[in-house]
């Protein structure tokens, strides 16, 4: 048996998605996710104008073997157009493999360590009002930890805040269709500082010490200003505060370290274990945050996670809207098969992506399963996908108060 075709679909259903087909020769289809958000077409190209001619006839049950001639053999290492290619042709053979083992794929992994995945839900609202309000609807829906984002005092729209009031579901979108080029927000670091540890004491003031809170900065502080606030907020108890400073420095943990021990996530921008060699063995995260989608796929996961289990260091990958629901497949299968599981981020498609998209994820109480369909339990309907055209869109741009540009 041998890969006879390989096939890349680019779909928008109210966001772009890249799919990749792979089909072997006696039939069987596997789904890769290869969306990198605001940059689609650079994977999609790389798949097909580079890769898919090298997949036919190899043997998809190589799984191991296809991922190291796909890295090492392109000799240009890392990035986040090659590696989110070589995770779509790797979920695809996963999903292949476990289809032809006619198991769900966490079996392949070792099988089920836990019941379900616990997941965080994003509540964001321009005020506190709007915020607890979104708090309050997500703890009906059963969600037990909230990734929690709000307005500023004097600065317009940010990061991470829903632009449509507060709502509880498909509230926050970051890339955006505006033209021939990103829109831009504005930021100032000192008002954040001096604003967000209020929200976080009025939120446990409100919801107690059982909910846990998570909060994303975006890259956006300097070392000793994250420093300063992850000390600050220490007593409000947070499950994690994500991306401090800027993903690319790692040595900048080392300061946020020595002050604070609340706890720290990094990686949704990262694409390999190598981005992660000194936060992990210094112990200077607690949670490795990369997508499957943007790391290489499931086998580079795997060794990631296993890597990150012997320093104490769990697992919350990426999963924003930007990961398709088969990106969000390959991540439920490897939480619920890893013994380091942390957090699952959980943010619902909205209803023309589940309809491009059937899914077999089933959600329970804040914890959510990934099925037990034969592979990753996502099957792309490709009519429906013809019907939603790429759409350029843009992460936007920001800038300090002065015009400078500033980490997104
Ligand atoms: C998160 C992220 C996202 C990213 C987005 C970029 O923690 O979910 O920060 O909101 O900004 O995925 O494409
Ligand atoms: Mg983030």
């Amino acid at each position: 048996m041998s890969i006879a075709s390989v096939d890349v679909i680019v779909t928008s259903p109210g966001r772009n998605f890249v799919t990749l087909k792979v089909t072997t020769s006696d039939g069987v289809v596997g789904w890769g996710d290869a969306t990198l958000n605001g940059r689609e077409l650079s994977v999609a190209s790389y798949l097909s104008d580079h890769l898919a001619s090298m997949l036919i006839g190899r043997d998809e049950d190589r799984i191991e073997d296809t991922w190291q001639y796909l890295y090492r053999g392109a000799y240009w290492r890392r990035g986040p157009v090659t590696m989110a290619a070589i995770a779509a042709v790797d979920m695809a053979l996963w999903d292949i493999k476990a289809k032809k083992a006619g198991m769900p794929l966490y079996q392949l992994l070792g099988g089920a360590s836990r019941d379900g995945v616990r997941v965080y839900a994003h509540a964001s609202g321009t005020d506190f009002a709007a915020l607890s309000n979104a708090i309050t609807g997500y703890r009906e829906l059963g969600f037990t930890a909230v990734r929690v984002q709000t307005g500023v005092p004097g600065l317009g729209q940010i990061y991470g805040v829903s632009s449509t009031g507060p709502g509880v579901r498909y509230d926050y979108e970051p890339a955006k269709r505006s033209g021939d080029r990103p829109s831009e927000e504005t930021w100032d670091t000192r008002q954040y500082l001096n604003h967000m540890p209020g929200v976080f004491a009025q939120i446990r003031e409100e919801f107690g010490t059982d909910l846990r809170i998570l909060h994303d900065g975006h890259h956006r502080m300097t070392p000793i200003e994250a420093a300063r606030f992850a000390k600050d907020i220490e007593p409000y108890d947070l499950f994690w505060l994500e991306d401090a400073t800027p993903g690319e420095d790692q040595t900048a943990l080392r300061l946020i370290r020595q002050h604070s021990t609340t706890p720290l996530a990094i990686g949704e921008v990262f694409n390999t274990v190598y981005d992660y060699q000194t936060l992990i063995t210094e112990r200077l995260i607690d949670y490795v945050r990369s997508a499957v989608t943007h790391t290489g796929g499931i086998t580079a996961m795997k060794k990631l996670l296993d890597f990150a289990a012997i320093y104490g260091i769990r697992s919350g990958i990426h999963g924003p809207t930007d990961i398709s629901p088969i990106g969000m497949a390959a991540a439920l299968h490897l939480d619920l098969a890893i013994h380091n599981f942390g957090i699952q981020e959980y943010m619902p498609h909205n209803e023309q992506t589940l309809e491009v998209f059937q899914t077999s994820f089933t959600f329970d109480k804040g914890f959510l399963h990934p099925g037990d369909q034969p592979g990753l339990g996502v099957e792309l309907d490709e009519e429906a996908a013809g019907t939603f055209e790429y759409a350029k869109a843009y992460l936007p741009v920001n800038r300090l108060l002065d015009g400078t540009v500033h980490d997104w």
